[in-house]
């Protein structure tokens, strides 16, 4: 995916994560805010067709040795794509237990179950001040890790691939929700798409 950027279609209704994630917020989440990253990002990049034919993962690895007039944008729009395409992907209306394989054993290697690894990324996501994510990611050896971003920013130039993301933006949970991250996260719990993320898993290793 290079510009011009487009706003990839969610793989499920807006209500389609109802009750744990209520149709309104999914559809503003989705349709307002992504697509003003999607526009904010392909604005940035119009004037400088030497960059038309970058990916997004080469665009945000390569912040530094963007035109300085537009490293802000690509960095705070660009990561909000890549961010919520991942984020979104890893929600489904089925969800199924992760099953057994090279995730779940990773995960207790480090943590001892799944339900622990989910309360330290729940922990990090509560210590994010202001905007920003809480992520399980992987580096080139296969090692898992929690990680934590402020706005927008993304584990690319960490070297870490990611397994799984949770947004916790008070945009993600506002209007049901209205302070209540905690109530949020455990609500995304029900949700996870672990195929998705076994599946982002393997093809790092
Ligand atoms: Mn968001």
């Amino acid at each position: 995916m290079s510009y011009k950027f487009e706003l990839k279609p969610l793989p499920y209704a807006y209500d389609a994560l109802e009750p744990f994630i209520d149709a309104k917020t999914m559809e503003i989440h989705h349709s307002k805010h992504l697509q003003a990253y999607v526009d904010n990002l392909n604005a940035a990049l119009e004037k400088y067709p030497e960059l038309h034919s970058w990916s997004l993962e080469k665009l945000l690895k390569n912040l530094d040795q963007l035109p300085t007039d537009i490293q802000a944008a690509v960095r705070n729009n660009g990561g909000g794509v890549y961010n919520h395409d991942l984020f979104f992907s890893l929600m489904t209306p089925n969800p199924q237990p992760l099953k057994d394989g090279a995730l779940k054993s990773a995960i207790q290697a480090e943590w001892g179950s799944v339900d622990e690894l989910l309360a330290q990324m729940k922990a990090a996501g509560l210590s994010v001040f202001g905007s920003g994510w809480s992520w399980l990611v992987s580096d080139e050896s296969g090692k898992l890790s929690i990680f934590k971003t402020p706005n927008q920013d993304t584990p690319i130039p960490a070297n870490l691939n990611t397994v799984l993301n949770l947004d916790v933006w008070e945009h993600a949970y506002y209007l049901l929700r209205q302070n209540r991250r905690a109530e949020y996260i455990d609500a995304w719990m029900n949700v996870i798409n672990w195929q998705q993320a076994e599946e982002n898993y393997l093809a790092n290793l």
